[in-house]
């Protein structure tokens, strides 16, 4: 509840931070006659964050006063950019959009739709009806750069593309952490504000934390044990971890024993891979391994979690199929303490079957035939999709997204854009990619409109549900987002917007009516329409997902459950619900709610896991003095690449640099502060050096997101102050190629003294 003072005018305001994952509580000190945030703080009584924020709890005020933000539709014309109506350019695009699909077919349209779409509920609520009337097979987003083999291996484990398993840090005695570095990062699919205080906590009652990972992290600073692995060969290493665990008999399914089948292919499928075979490979003692296992076995609340550094790699797929495995192995899975699945309040995790449909290979791209997985096709095949012979890309649409900065190839992809016939793109900057568009659709931004945590709910490490206020009224011709992509899609559908909306709030209710019947509640459309609350369609599309989600009032059959306006009558922005509990087997999806630990979506990379790791093995012997493999970094002051505008993150020192670690600098010639030339056959780039021991020796990091240097963005600061170059010009087109994603971790780079 918002508290005035009455002297001054200035107003405290209680909301999330929408700018990352962790969802920390800030308490905002608001003038509103000058439409002015004068102070932003941690809120000491969010039951999560406990007042904690960081660096980038500012950008929600920096962006909002940043002068170089759109705040109006822009066309490109031959004079620049030229301001135009919001009917102009929504006719405009539904026309040129229509025209393109009709004239040359759906898949002559292509979207890429980026991260920041994943913090706005309304934007991701109406998404799907934009997808559905583009109707695109060339459909791209970050997705194939970040989180795919962790949505495969969850649909084919448990029938769950979005129901990711986090760690029980309330509980848990130790953690390991493979790929995340969370104190930077601040933590993905594992919603915790203030990594670092619970990895303090963990160690404090007598637990233990464990970093797996290419270089000493700031995570890595924080644990018990650091151990150093080569990029890309996980997958030997968790291989080896299961093989212990059958060979020690240690097998423990707990309270999945009914459910699970193929253990016992699993073990001949691992059987080869033991810590001392795959030690030469992963660069993993045996000792250190089986030490680590031994750890892990010892202690019934142990969590083992990864994220991207498991994802985008030759292995993604591969590397997070055996760490969910191990957790079912070693009875982990869904045991407190050990890897657990949130309760949303918005529900949609509740049982049902889902896991029929296999989410892989329904489609191909066109130029090389790689499957989709999960809806989406590699956005490093962006460049020769769009450019491919005969069968062109000629409209594409972006959504809060910058793939020329964070996607492989993204030089190819912007000289790629400029041969389309017509590009929109959804978002608040002139930037590397927005600045190829045709029209540019700026949105309002978070302090304008409202907010709920519809998706980061589902991740967290303690269950919550959230709502932010408005700050302010939106600039004057500003649309929010969600609303811009409803318009987009009703007129592609030749429907008002009103209707469209209808139908998007009919499915809601549908769903509710549905989940009340499950509950043994009779509810009826009537009842929802007369006592829905909510200031605008999307608030009260949500509010029908709270009061028929896990907590809801069902709309009075409960009437101690949660719904939109307790929720807005709550001190704080985000209300308690809990620990995270047992859901397994209800929650589990896949047909006959079967957990089937050899599923064909994996196994079937078997073939190409073992082949490879002959090639390694032979490879041992020829390490080339140039040849090293590149990862990439996160710093705590970056969001990928579109915080570079705003000041505060761009000052100091330059952190796009290439960190190697001393013998390898002393062999190459490289020293502190001096340049490197890292070479690819794609590109090459010079970079500043950095010498530190927390490099494993043999892999170089250059962090991504850079690379303002094309000169046609309106981000004066970010071209100016800190423009970097950009490592994704570097990296090939390789995939995991069973989880289709892009592999931007464990590329194989010449480093040159320059
Ligand atoms: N080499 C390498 N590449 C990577 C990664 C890596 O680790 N290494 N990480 C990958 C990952 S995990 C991700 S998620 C992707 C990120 O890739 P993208 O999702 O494409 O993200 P950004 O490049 O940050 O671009 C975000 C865009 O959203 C716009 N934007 C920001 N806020 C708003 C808003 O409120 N409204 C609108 N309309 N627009 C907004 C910004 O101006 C910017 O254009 O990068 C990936 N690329
Ligand atoms: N400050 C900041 N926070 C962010 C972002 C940001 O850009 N800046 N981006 C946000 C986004 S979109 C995402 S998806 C999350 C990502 O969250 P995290 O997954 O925690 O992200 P990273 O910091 O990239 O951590 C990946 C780690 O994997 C390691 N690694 C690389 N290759 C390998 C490998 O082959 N094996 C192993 N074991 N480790 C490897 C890297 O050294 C790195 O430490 O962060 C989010 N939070
Ligand atoms: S950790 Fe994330 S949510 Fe918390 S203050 Fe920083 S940017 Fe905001
Ligand atoms: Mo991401």
């Amino acid at each position: 509840m918002p508290s005035l003072d009455s002297q001054n005018n200035i107003e405290t305001l209680r909301r999330i931070c929408p700018t990352c994952e962790a969802c920390c509580g800030l308490v905002m000190e608001v003038d509103r006659d000058e439409q002015k945030i004068i102070s932003i703080k941690g809120d000491p009584d969010d039951h999560r964050s406990k007042g904690y924020v960081c660096a980038k709890s500012q950008a929600f005020n920096y962006i909002y006063e940043d002068g170089e933000r759109l705040r109006h539709p822009v066309k490109k014309t031959a004079n620049g950019w030229e301001a135009i109506s919001w009917d102009e350019a929504l006719d405009t695009i539904a026309e040129k959009f229509t025209h393109i699909r009709d004239q040359y077919g759906k898949d002559a349209l292509s979207m890429y739709v980026g991260n920041p779409l994943g913090h706005d509920f309304a934007a991701g609520i109406y998404l799907q009806s934009l997808m559905a009337s583009i109707g695109t097979e060339r459909f791209f987003s970050a997705g194939t750069v970040d989180q795919h083999p962790q949505q495969l291996v969850c649909w084919g484990l448990i029938g769950h593309e979005w129901l990711f398993p986090v760690p029980d840090l309330e509980r848990t005695e130790l953690m390991i952490c493979m790929g995340a570095n969370p104190v930077v990062s601040q933590g993905s699919l594992l919603g915790r504000p203030n990594v670092k205080d619970a990895m303090k906590t963990i160690r404090d009652r007598g637990g233990k934390c464990v970093v797996i990972d290419p270089r000493r992290t700031e995570t890595a600073d924080e644990a018990d044990q650091h151990i150093f692995i080569k990029p890309g060969t996980d997958a030997y290493f968790l291989m080896a971890f299961a093989q212990v665990l059958f060979d020690e008999d240690k097998i423990d399914l707990a309270h999945l024993a009914d459910y699970v089948d193929n253990v016992d292919a699993l073990r001949e499928a691992v059987s080869q891979f033991t810590p001392e075979s795959t030690a030469a490979v992963t660069g993993v003692s045996a000792a250190v391994t089986r030490q680590l296992v031994a750890d892990y076995t010892a202690t019934p609340k142990a969590s083992l979690y990864g994220r991207i550094g498991l994802c985008t790699q030759e292995f993604g797929l591969a590397s997070h199929w055996m760490l969910m495995v191990i957790s079912i192995l070693n009875g982990k899975l869904d045991q407190e303490g050990g890897m657990m699945f949130a309760t949303a309040p918005t529900g949609g995790s509740g049982p049902g079957v889902d896991g029929d449909v296999k989410p892989y290979g329904r489609w191909h791209s066109k130029v090389r035939g790689v499957p989709e997985t999960c809806g989406e096709l590699p956005a490093s095949l962006m460049a020769e999709e769009i450019t491919a012979p005969g069968n062109e890309v000629r409209g594409l649409l972006t959504i809060c997204g910058n793939p020329v900065l964070s996607v492989p190839r993204g030089d190819k992809i912007r000289e790629a854009m400029d041969t389309l016939d017509f590009m929109v793109c959804l978002d608040i900057y002139i930037n590397e990619t927005t600045s190829r568009a045709d029209i540019i659709l700026p949105s309002t931004v978070h302090p304008e409109h409202s907010n709920v945590d519809v998706t980061f709910q589902n991740f967290t490490t303690r269950n919550y549900a959230s709502y932010s206020p408005r700050t302010f009224e939106p600039a004057e011709g500003l649309k929010d987002l969600g609303e811009i992509i409803l318009d987009i899609s009703a007129r592609m559908m030749g429907l008002s917007s009103e209707d469209m909306d209808g139908y998007v709030y009919q499915g809601i209710v549908d769903m509710a009516i549905k989940r009340a019947n499950a509950e043994g509640y009779e509810l009826t459309a009537d009842k929802i329409n007369s006592l829905v609350t909510g200031d605008t369609s999307p608030e009260r599309f949500v509010d029908v997902m709270f009061r028929s989600g896990p907590y809801g009032d069902f709309f009075g059959h409960n009437p101690d459950g949660l719904s939109l306006d307790k929720l807005k009558n709550h001190p704080q922005a985000s209300m308690d619900l809990g620990s995270l509990k047992q859901r397994m087997p209800e929650i589990v999806r896949t047909p006959g709610q079967r957990i089937n630990v050899m599923h064909e979506l994996f196994a079937d990379d078997l073939p190409r896991l073992k082949q490879r790791f002959d090639e390694l093995t032979a490879e041992q012997a020829k390490a080339d003095g140039q040849q090293m493999l590149l990862i990439g970094r996160r710093h705590v002051r970056d969001m990928n690449s579109w915080l570079h505008n705003l000041k505060p993150y761009v000052r100091g020192k330059n952190r796009c640099t290439i960190k190697v670690n001393p013998l390898d600098a002393e062999r190459i010639g490289l020293v502190e502060g001096g340049t490197a030339k890292v070479v690819t056959h794609v590109g090459e780039a010079n970079v500043p050096v950095e010498v530190s021991p927390e490099m494993m020796e043999g892999v170089v990091s250059i962090p991504h997101g850079f690379g303002h240097i094309y000169g046609d963005s309106q981000q004066s600061l970010a071209e100016s102050a800190l423009p970097g170059i950009s490592c994704n010009d570097l990296i090939d087109e390789s995939l995991d190629v069973a989880s289709s994603t892009c592999v931007v971790n464990g590329v194989p780079v010449q480093v040159y003294a320059h």
